[in-house]
């Protein structure tokens, strides 16, 4: 006969239970008992051996303790799976109160800020915007200009050269050719636009970089007007002091032609535009006759503008993709 003090068991069990953290662990107890081969289902295997009476009494005992084992068991069980889930809950819950993540988004390039303000400018002075090709043609970006091909000022513009007499424009001012074929006078344009030039590059010039240029043809324009729109121009865009001096210069396509410095706050003096008056070549070029129509025309470099504005020692900062420096605009 099988001796088992059942009541012993059944602490022996609680406390096993009560030991175990994981369903794992519960499961092994469950099939200790109560499977197939556990004790209490052996227990019952036994019974059919066992004098009547005795088998009654076990049979009962047996069937109680089964009863109670499996209580605890399903109960632990339970415990389990609701911890499981409420520590799941917990990770997974979700704050609707919290702030979200901001989207980060850029901003635009100083360059484009300063070409865009330029152009306001410009704009409430009666000048209308206009754009040319960067892709241009040796006629545009120098003979019409009056740069024939043997014109020693080609050495100043060398390029990028293309297929068929096309090049990455110099400058801005084939877009006057460009325009004064089309329009009659009076007009009054700026350009502005990237150009590009085969040089070398130092903290003042680039291989590419941006000009904007200006254009006003008229019966009756001087370089005094030029002077006064281009102190006009100087001083809201500054919205400060700045010094200003015009040298003589050369181009082709003006004459007379001067160059214009800026400073500020006694700093160096920093190139910022040509200019001149409109050759008489040029408005011939355009089927303009030089006797009826005068005009005054530019090309400042946005570049310089900007550094002079921002204080950027170095102009290659621009194009540098360097978000130190973006990040100040
Ligand atoms: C002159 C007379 C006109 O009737 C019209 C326009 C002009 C300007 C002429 N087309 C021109 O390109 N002159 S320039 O070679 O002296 O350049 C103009 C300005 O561009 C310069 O004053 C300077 O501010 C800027 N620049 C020139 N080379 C540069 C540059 N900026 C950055 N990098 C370079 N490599």
């Amino acid at each position: 006969m099988i001796k088992i003090n059942l009541k012993n068991l059944e602490i022996v069990v609680e406390k096993e239970i009560k030991k175990t953290d994981n369903l794992k662990d519960l499961d092994k107890i469950f099939r200790k008992y109560l499977g197939k081969k556990g004790k209490i289902t052996l227990i019952f295997n036994s019974l059919k051996k066992l004098p009547v009476n005795e088998r009654k009494d076990l049979g009962k005992q047996a069937n109680l303790i089964k009863i109670e084992i499996d209580r605890m068991i399903k109960k632990k069980s339970k415990e389990f799976k609701k911890e499981k889930r409420e520590a799941q809950l917990k990770k997974e819950r979700i704050d609707v109160t919290r702030p979200g993540k901001k989207i980060k988004i850029g901003h635009l390039h100083p360059l484009t800020l300063v070409q865009r303000e330029i152009g306001e400018i410009f704009q409430s002075m009666g000048f209308s915007i206009v754009v040319g090709p960067e892709v241009e043609t040796e006629w545009y970006n120098f003979d019409a200009l009056n740069i024939p091909e043997d014109h020693p000022a080609r050495d100043m513009w060398d390029t990028f050269w293309l297929k068929e007499k096309l090049l990455l424009r110099t400058h801005t001012s084939p877009v006057q050719i460009r325009y004064m074929e089309k329009h009659q006078p009076p007009l009054r344009i700026i350009v502005p636009g990237r150009v590009f030039r085969h040089e070398a590059t130092d903290a003042s010039h680039e291989i590419q970089f941006y000009q904007l240029e200006g254009l006003v043809v008229d019966k009756n324009v001087s370089a005094a007007n030029f002077r006064a729109v281009i102190e006009e121009f100087l001083k809201r865009f500054f919205k400060t002091d700045i010094e200003i001096r015009l040298r003589p210069g050369f181009f082709p396509f003006t004459e007379p032609s001067f160059e214009i410095d800026a400073r500020r706050e006694k700093g160096d003096w920093l190139e910022v535009m040509g200019a001149g008056m409109v050759h008489p070549n040029v408005f011939k070029t355009v089927g303009l006759n030089p006797k009826s129509w005068q005009g005054f025309a530019f090309g400042m470099g946005l570049d310089r503008l900007a550094m002079l504005k921002y204080k950027i020692s170095d102009t290659r900062l621009f194009y540098s993709s360097d978000l130190r420096f973006l990040k100040q605009f």
